[in-house]
Protein backbone atom coordinates (compact mmCIF):
# COMPACT_ATOMS: atom_id res chain seq x y z
CA UNK A 1 0.00 0.00 0.00
CA UNK A 2 1.32 3.43 -0.32
CA UNK A 3 1.05 4.84 3.00
CA UNK A 4 2.70 1.54 4.13
CA UNK A 5 5.61 2.63 1.75
CA UNK A 6 5.19 6.29 2.76
CA UNK A 7 5.80 5.32 6.47
CA UNK A 8 8.39 3.23 5.54
CA UNK A 9 10.65 6.18 3.22
CA UNK A 10 9.63 8.48 5.40
CA UNK A 11 13.04 10.19 8.07
CA UNK A 12 12.61 9.86 11.20
CA UNK A 13 13.39 11.14 14.93
CA UNK A 14 12.59 8.61 17.29
CA UNK A 15 12.64 10.89 21.17
CA UNK A 16 11.39 7.95 23.83
CA UNK A 17 13.46 4.90 23.59
CA UNK A 18 15.31 2.84 26.52
CA UNK A 19 18.18 1.37 24.86
CA UNK A 20 17.95 -1.14 27.61
CA UNK A 21 14.45 -2.06 25.59
CA UNK A 22 15.79 -2.66 22.75
CA UNK A 23 17.75 -5.93 24.01
CA UNK A 24 16.77 -8.63 22.08
CA UNK A 25 16.53 -12.32 23.62
CA UNK A 26 18.95 -13.44 20.97
CA UNK A 27 21.56 -11.20 22.19
CA UNK A 28 20.11 -11.41 25.58
CA UNK A 29 21.46 -15.00 25.53
CA UNK A 30 24.50 -14.56 23.39
CA UNK A 31 25.76 -11.40 26.39
CA UNK A 32 24.49 -14.20 29.36
CA UNK A 33 26.81 -16.87 27.75
CA UNK A 34 29.56 -14.98 27.64
CA UNK A 35 29.34 -13.43 30.89
CA UNK A 36 28.70 -16.68 32.20
CA UNK A 37 24.66 -15.56 33.48
CA UNK A 38 22.36 -18.16 34.15
CA UNK A 39 19.07 -17.11 32.40
CA UNK A 40 15.45 -18.21 33.98
CA UNK A 41 14.39 -18.83 30.85
CA UNK A 42 15.97 -22.30 28.36
CA UNK A 43 15.02 -20.96 25.13
CA UNK A 44 13.97 -17.68 22.92
CA UNK A 45 10.74 -19.14 22.83
CA UNK A 46 10.42 -19.56 26.54
CA UNK A 47 11.43 -15.58 26.81
CA UNK A 48 9.03 -14.53 24.31
CA UNK A 49 5.72 -16.47 25.86
CA UNK A 50 6.98 -14.50 28.83
CA UNK A 51 6.39 -10.97 27.48
CA UNK A 52 3.24 -10.68 28.03
CA UNK A 53 2.41 -8.21 30.08
CA UNK A 54 -0.55 -6.88 32.43
CA UNK A 55 0.47 -3.90 33.19
CA UNK A 56 3.65 -1.07 33.89
CA UNK A 57 5.31 -3.15 36.41
CA UNK A 58 4.66 -6.54 34.90
CA UNK A 59 7.07 -5.69 32.03
CA UNK A 60 9.41 -3.52 34.37
CA UNK A 61 9.85 -6.90 36.47
CA UNK A 62 10.81 -9.10 33.17
CA UNK A 63 13.31 -5.72 31.93
CA UNK A 64 15.32 -5.28 35.10
CA UNK A 65 15.87 -9.11 34.84
CA UNK A 66 16.86 -9.00 30.92
CA UNK A 67 19.09 -6.06 31.73
CA UNK A 68 21.30 -8.27 34.22
CA UNK A 69 23.26 -9.89 31.04
CA UNK A 70 24.92 -6.31 30.37
CA UNK A 71 27.95 -6.70 32.59
CA UNK A 72 31.31 -5.22 30.46
CA UNK A 73 31.63 -1.96 28.35
CA UNK A 74 31.80 -3.94 25.34
CA UNK A 75 28.25 -5.27 26.03
CA UNK A 76 26.90 -1.71 26.35
CA UNK A 77 28.19 -0.83 23.18
CA UNK A 78 26.53 -4.06 21.49
CA UNK A 79 23.09 -3.49 22.49
CA UNK A 80 23.33 0.12 21.27
CA UNK A 81 25.32 -0.73 17.93
CA UNK A 82 22.37 -2.99 17.51
CA UNK A 83 19.70 -0.41 17.63
CA UNK A 84 21.57 1.74 15.38
CA UNK A 85 21.63 -0.46 12.99
CA UNK A 86 18.14 -1.01 13.59
CA UNK A 87 17.11 2.60 14.01
CA UNK A 88 19.10 3.05 10.38
CA UNK A 89 16.59 0.23 8.50
CA UNK A 90 13.65 2.13 9.86
CA UNK A 91 14.93 5.35 8.28
CA UNK A 92 15.49 7.17 11.99
CA UNK A 93 17.99 10.14 11.28
CA UNK A 94 17.88 11.17 14.82
CA UNK A 95 17.34 9.63 17.88
CA UNK A 96 17.42 10.91 22.34
CA UNK A 97 17.81 7.56 23.92
CA UNK A 98 17.09 6.78 27.38
CA UNK A 99 19.40 5.22 29.83
CA UNK A 100 19.19 3.54 33.32
CA UNK A 101 22.55 3.65 34.81
CA UNK A 102 20.84 2.79 38.43
CA UNK A 103 19.51 -0.30 36.73
CA UNK A 104 23.21 -1.11 36.24
CA UNK A 105 25.24 0.53 39.14
CA UNK A 106 23.03 -0.81 41.75
CA UNK A 107 24.28 -4.46 40.40
CA UNK A 108 27.67 -2.98 40.96
CA UNK A 109 28.10 -2.19 36.99
CA UNK A 110 30.41 1.35 37.45
CA UNK A 111 28.38 4.33 35.46
CA UNK A 112 31.87 4.67 33.24
CA UNK A 113 31.50 1.51 31.63
CA UNK A 114 28.07 1.81 30.78
CA UNK A 115 28.26 5.38 29.41
CA UNK A 116 31.43 4.54 27.52
CA UNK A 117 30.13 1.29 25.97
CA UNK A 118 26.77 3.63 24.46
CA UNK A 119 28.81 6.85 23.47
CA UNK A 120 31.33 4.36 21.29
CA UNK A 121 28.30 2.99 19.72
CA UNK A 122 26.94 6.60 19.28
CA UNK A 123 30.29 7.60 17.67
CA UNK A 124 29.98 4.53 15.40
CA UNK A 125 26.63 5.44 14.52
CA UNK A 126 27.33 9.24 13.56
CA UNK A 127 29.87 8.60 11.14
CA UNK A 128 29.05 4.82 9.73
CA UNK A 129 25.28 5.42 9.74
CA UNK A 130 24.49 9.12 9.67
CA UNK A 131 22.83 8.81 12.97
CA UNK A 132 23.23 11.90 14.93
CA UNK A 133 21.98 11.25 18.67
CA UNK A 134 21.97 12.13 22.45
CA UNK A 135 21.79 10.67 26.18
CA UNK A 136 19.33 11.28 28.71
CA UNK A 137 19.90 9.90 31.96
CA UNK A 138 16.61 8.40 34.11
CA UNK A 139 16.32 8.30 37.40
CA UNK A 140 14.36 5.40 38.52
CA UNK A 141 11.70 6.77 40.20
CA UNK A 142 10.78 3.89 42.55
CA UNK A 143 14.26 4.38 43.74
CA UNK A 144 14.58 7.13 46.34
CA UNK A 145 15.50 10.93 46.12
CA UNK A 146 18.86 10.38 47.40
CA UNK A 147 19.93 7.65 44.76
CA UNK A 148 19.15 10.18 42.17
CA UNK A 149 21.16 12.79 43.39
CA UNK A 150 24.29 10.31 43.97
CA UNK A 151 23.76 9.45 40.66
CA UNK A 152 23.72 12.30 39.45
CA UNK A 153 27.08 13.26 40.87
CA UNK A 154 28.52 10.19 39.35
CA UNK A 155 27.63 11.43 35.96
CA UNK A 156 28.62 15.27 36.40
CA UNK A 157 32.35 13.93 35.05
CA UNK A 158 30.47 12.60 32.28
CA UNK A 159 28.62 15.98 31.72
CA UNK A 160 29.96 16.96 28.19
CA UNK A 161 28.32 13.13 26.96
CA UNK A 162 24.77 13.91 28.44
CA UNK A 163 22.58 15.85 26.54
CA UNK A 164 19.13 15.64 29.56
CA UNK A 165 17.79 14.06 32.40
CA UNK A 166 14.55 11.91 32.62
CA UNK A 167 12.35 10.23 34.97
CA UNK A 168 10.97 6.58 34.53
CA UNK A 169 10.04 2.93 36.29
CA UNK A 170 7.35 2.56 38.35
CA UNK A 171 4.91 5.95 37.99
CA UNK A 172 2.08 5.01 40.38
CA UNK A 173 2.46 6.11 44.19
CA UNK A 174 5.56 7.95 42.75
CA UNK A 175 4.64 11.50 41.95
CA UNK A 176 7.19 14.06 40.10
CA UNK A 177 7.36 15.92 43.46
CA UNK A 178 9.54 13.02 45.10
CA UNK A 179 12.24 14.48 42.40
CA UNK A 180 12.15 18.26 42.61
CA UNK A 181 15.58 19.06 43.82
CA UNK A 182 17.39 16.80 41.77
CA UNK A 183 15.76 17.88 38.59
CA UNK A 184 17.08 21.44 39.96
CA UNK A 185 20.52 20.48 40.33
CA UNK A 186 20.35 19.02 36.88
CA UNK A 187 18.78 21.79 35.11
CA UNK A 188 21.39 24.05 36.99
CA UNK A 189 23.84 21.78 35.10
CA UNK A 190 22.28 22.73 31.44
CA UNK A 191 20.89 19.43 31.66
CA UNK A 192 17.68 19.27 29.25
CA UNK A 193 14.73 18.07 31.57
CA UNK A 194 11.88 15.36 30.73
CA UNK A 195 10.03 13.19 32.62
CA UNK A 196 7.91 10.23 32.32
CA UNK A 197 4.07 11.47 33.55
CA UNK A 198 0.53 10.21 32.29
CA UNK A 199 0.83 7.14 31.31
CA UNK A 200 -0.53 5.51 34.28
CA UNK A 201 -0.10 8.19 36.23
CA UNK A 202 -2.85 11.21 36.87
CA UNK A 203 -2.85 14.23 34.91
CA UNK A 204 -1.96 15.70 38.38
CA UNK A 205 1.43 14.31 37.89
CA UNK A 206 1.81 15.89 34.21
CA UNK A 207 1.19 19.31 35.70
CA UNK A 208 3.61 18.64 38.85
CA UNK A 209 6.57 17.81 35.76
CA UNK A 210 5.59 20.81 34.12
CA UNK A 211 5.57 23.10 37.61
CA UNK A 212 8.31 21.60 39.95
CA UNK A 213 10.44 19.71 37.34
CA UNK A 214 10.16 22.34 34.45
CA UNK A 215 10.40 19.72 31.75
CA UNK A 216 10.78 20.57 27.85
CA UNK A 217 8.74 17.24 26.98
CA UNK A 218 6.17 14.89 28.45
CA UNK A 219 7.26 11.37 27.87
CA UNK A 220 3.63 9.72 26.93
CA UNK A 221 1.14 12.33 28.55
CA UNK A 222 -1.69 9.78 26.82
CA UNK A 223 -3.95 10.49 30.04
CA UNK A 224 -3.66 14.27 29.53
CA UNK A 225 -7.23 14.25 27.65
CA UNK A 226 -8.91 13.68 31.37
CA UNK A 227 -7.83 17.44 32.35
CA UNK A 228 -8.82 19.70 29.63
CA UNK A 229 -7.21 22.62 31.27
CA UNK A 230 -4.27 20.44 31.08
CA UNK A 231 -4.32 19.70 27.53
CA UNK A 232 -4.78 24.16 26.63
CA UNK A 233 -1.77 24.18 28.51
CA UNK A 234 0.27 21.83 27.03
CA UNK A 235 -1.42 22.73 23.28
CA UNK A 236 -0.88 26.87 24.33
CA UNK A 237 2.94 25.82 25.44
CA UNK A 238 3.46 23.69 22.93
CA UNK A 239 4.55 21.05 25.46
CA UNK A 240 5.62 17.93 22.90
CA UNK A 241 4.44 14.23 23.90
CA UNK A 242 6.31 11.68 23.14
CA UNK A 243 3.58 8.54 22.54
CA UNK A 244 4.53 5.23 22.15
CA UNK A 245 1.72 3.10 20.81
CA UNK A 246 2.78 -0.48 20.84
CA UNK A 247 4.19 -0.07 24.58
CA UNK A 248 0.28 1.31 25.56
CA UNK A 249 -1.03 -1.39 24.24
CA UNK A 250 1.12 -3.94 25.82
CA UNK A 251 0.59 -2.34 29.06
CA UNK A 252 -3.09 -2.18 28.50
CA UNK A 253 -2.94 1.94 28.68
CA UNK A 254 -5.42 1.03 25.88
CA UNK A 255 -6.85 -2.29 25.47
CA UNK A 256 -6.45 -2.27 21.91
CA UNK A 257 -4.98 -0.02 19.19
CA UNK A 258 -8.26 1.14 17.82
CA UNK A 259 -8.90 2.72 21.40
CA UNK A 260 -5.80 4.67 21.17
CA UNK A 261 -6.52 8.58 21.59
CA UNK A 262 -3.34 9.76 19.56
CA UNK A 263 -5.46 10.78 16.99
CA UNK A 264 -8.08 13.02 19.76
CA UNK A 265 -4.27 14.57 20.93
CA UNK A 266 -3.52 15.61 17.38
CA UNK A 267 -7.06 16.69 17.25
CA UNK A 268 -6.37 19.21 20.61
CA UNK A 269 -3.33 20.25 18.55
CA UNK A 270 -0.71 18.62 20.33
CA UNK A 271 2.42 18.26 19.80
CA UNK A 272 2.11 14.33 19.15
CA UNK A 273 5.32 12.36 18.42
CA UNK A 274 5.24 8.81 17.42
CA UNK A 275 8.36 6.26 19.31
CA UNK A 276 8.97 2.87 20.18
CA UNK A 277 9.70 2.76 24.34
CA UNK A 278 10.90 -0.50 24.51
CA UNK A 279 11.17 -2.18 21.30
CA UNK A 280 12.19 -5.60 22.02
CA UNK A 281 9.61 -5.96 24.38
CA UNK A 282 6.70 -4.61 22.92
CA UNK A 283 6.93 -6.48 19.15
CA UNK A 284 7.94 -3.59 17.08
CA UNK A 285 10.37 -0.37 16.12
CA UNK A 286 9.65 2.92 15.33
CA UNK A 287 7.95 1.85 11.74
CA UNK A 288 5.90 -0.68 13.28
CA UNK A 289 4.72 1.88 16.09
CA UNK A 290 3.57 4.20 12.74
CA UNK A 291 2.35 1.72 11.24
CA UNK A 292 0.53 -0.11 13.67
CA UNK A 293 -1.46 3.41 14.26
CA UNK A 294 -1.63 4.07 11.20
CA UNK A 295 -3.63 1.09 10.65
CA UNK A 296 -5.77 0.57 13.68
CA UNK A 297 -7.03 4.83 13.45
CA UNK A 298 -6.33 5.19 9.55
CA UNK A 299 -4.23 8.15 9.88
CA UNK A 300 -3.70 9.74 6.52
CA UNK A 301 -0.55 11.13 4.49
CA UNK A 302 -0.92 14.51 6.05
CA UNK A 303 -1.70 13.42 9.87
CA UNK A 304 2.16 10.94 9.67
CA UNK A 305 3.88 13.22 7.93
CA UNK A 306 2.74 15.74 10.70
CA UNK A 307 3.81 13.41 13.56
CA UNK A 308 7.15 12.43 11.63
CA UNK A 309 7.65 16.28 11.68
CA UNK A 310 6.93 16.93 15.03
CA UNK A 311 9.59 14.24 16.22
CA UNK A 312 12.13 16.65 14.40
CA UNK A 313 10.82 19.75 15.79
CA UNK A 314 10.08 18.39 19.05
CA UNK A 315 13.87 17.26 19.43
CA UNK A 316 16.85 18.75 21.21
CA UNK A 317 18.38 19.74 17.92
CA UNK A 318 19.62 23.06 17.63
CA UNK A 319 17.36 24.81 15.06
CA UNK A 320 19.75 25.25 12.25
CA UNK A 321 20.00 21.22 12.34
CA UNK A 322 16.30 21.09 12.53
CA UNK A 323 15.88 22.49 9.59
CA UNK A 324 18.67 20.22 7.65
CA UNK A 325 16.17 17.43 8.60
CA UNK A 326 13.15 18.90 8.42
C1 LIG B 1 9.41 2.14 30.69
CL1 LIG B 1 7.16 2.00 29.22
C2 LIG B 1 8.08 2.55 30.55
N1 LIG B 1 7.49 3.30 31.48
C3 LIG B 1 8.20 3.66 32.54
N2 LIG B 1 9.47 3.32 32.74
C4 LIG B 1 10.08 2.57 31.81
N3 LIG B 1 11.33 2.08 31.75
C5 LIG B 1 11.44 1.39 30.62
N4 LIG B 1 10.27 1.40 29.96
ZN1 LIG C 1 9.35 4.91 28.43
Amino acid sequence: RPIESFIRNLPKAELHLHIEGTLEPELMFRLAERNRITLPFASLDEVRAAYQFSDLQSFLDIYYQGMQVLIEEEDFYDLAIAYFERAHADQIRHCELFFDPQGHTERGIPFKTVISGLRRAQDEARERLGISSGLILCFLRHLSAESALATLEEALPYREWLLGVGLDSSESGHPPVKFEAVFERARQEGLLPVAHAGEEGPPSYIWEALDLLKVLRIDHGVRCLEDERLVARLAAEKVPLTVCPLSNVKLRVFDTMARHNLKELLRCELCVTVNSDDPAYFGGYLTENFLAVQRALGLGFTEIRQLADNGFRASFLGEREKGELL
